[in-house]
């Protein structure tokens, strides 16, 4: 699956393409790269973790920005620059239309990025991708008139696009827009404490919703040859979760990879490595199925 948008220039340049990493850690073998379904995957809040959420921003404090066309991604100008936390409005006008913004965020930030339809024949996408889709991106889709709300947790600390439009443009084969396709997206920071898992560890916890993402500390005292394991389509009673897991490096906010499935046919995610150093790592557990109803999974780490 591609997240091509159907016009050309630099979000369909940066839209397209795997992400690799490092090899020193990789997904059973294969170098850890992200497969096209995690292109879907992303993000609301764990339920586990809802009760340590805590939003930064009030958004009845958020600045509101309007959009300015053009800011069609066609060329590099055509992306409008916006601080986040805030509040963007605008409407997917004319047919076809789509809006690119560009934000700085910073490794290690977890946001919260809820689209609105506005308009009652909005059928709300939001893409979220680094310049160069160079880490794992992120898409949401909401039904016509309604509203979704996608969790990310960043990767890299760099300027990130911000693509909103209607669902069927991205399809590319029926296109819609007109001034009854508004929206407003709400950015906001939100500040979460990562539940701890242990060298040998196994912690048991659940996505609140399909957008959601858990988020866990690993801490290495020395360089060690490990595996990490998240279980959903493996649990006794098996989950709806497709998950995706990463690994960043919290003392320098680095990614080091990510895994979508395991091996074919098999959803589950792991990454493993002969010699991970000593550090602070985050592991980020996220799901790519946005049907997704029964959101339990369980991650392990164990020692080679
Ligand atoms: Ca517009
Ligand atoms: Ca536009
Ligand atoms: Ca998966």
């Amino acid at each position: 699956m591609s997240l091509l948008l159907r016009t050309t220039g630099l979000f369909a340049i940066t839209l397209v393409g795997a992400c690799s990493s490092p090899q020193a850690l990789t997904d059973g073998g294969k170098p850890a790269t992200t497969n096209d379904a995690a292109i879907d995957g992303a993000v609301v809040d764990a339920g586990a973790d809802a009760a340590v959420d805590a939003a930064v921003d009030a958004s009845t404090l958020l600045p509101t920005i309007a959009e300015k066309e053009p800011n069609d991604g066609k060329t590099t100008t055509e992306i409008q620059d916006v601080t986040v936390p805030a509040i963007v409005t605008g409407v997917i006008d004319p047919v076809g239309d789509v809006d690119g913004f560009r934000a700085q965020l910073t490794s290690g930030d977890l946001f919260t990025w809820k689209v609105e339809a506005t308009g009652a024949d909005l059928t709300p996408y939001l893409g979220i991708v680094e310049k160069d889709d160079s880490v794992p991106h992120f898409v949401a889709r909401a039904p016509k008139g309604q509203s979704v709300e996608m969790e990310q947790f960043v990767t890299k600390s760099s300027a990130w696009h911000i693509i909103v439009t209607d669902s069927s443009n991205v399809k590319g084969n029926s296109f819609v827009g007109g001034p009854t396709f508004g929206y407003k997206v709400t950015a906001q920071r939100v500040a979460r404490v990562p539940k701890s898992v242990a060298l040998g560890g196994t912690e048991a916890a659940a996505l609140g919703g399909p957008y959601a993402v858990g988020v866990f500390a690993l801490s290495l005292t020395s360089t060690t040859a490990l595996d990490i394991n998240v279980r959903a389509k493996r649990l006794s009673t098996p989950s709806d979760l497709d998950t995706r897991l990463s690994i960043v490096n919290k003392d320098d906010g680095s990614w080091i990879a990510t895994n979508d499935d395991m091996a074919s046919g098999q959803s589950d995610s792991k990454l493993g490595a002969d010699a991970l150093p000593a550090g602070n790592y985050v592991l980020v557990v996220e799901n790519v199925n946005p049907d997704a109803k029964i959101l339990t999974f369980e991650i392990a780490v164990t020692k080679r």
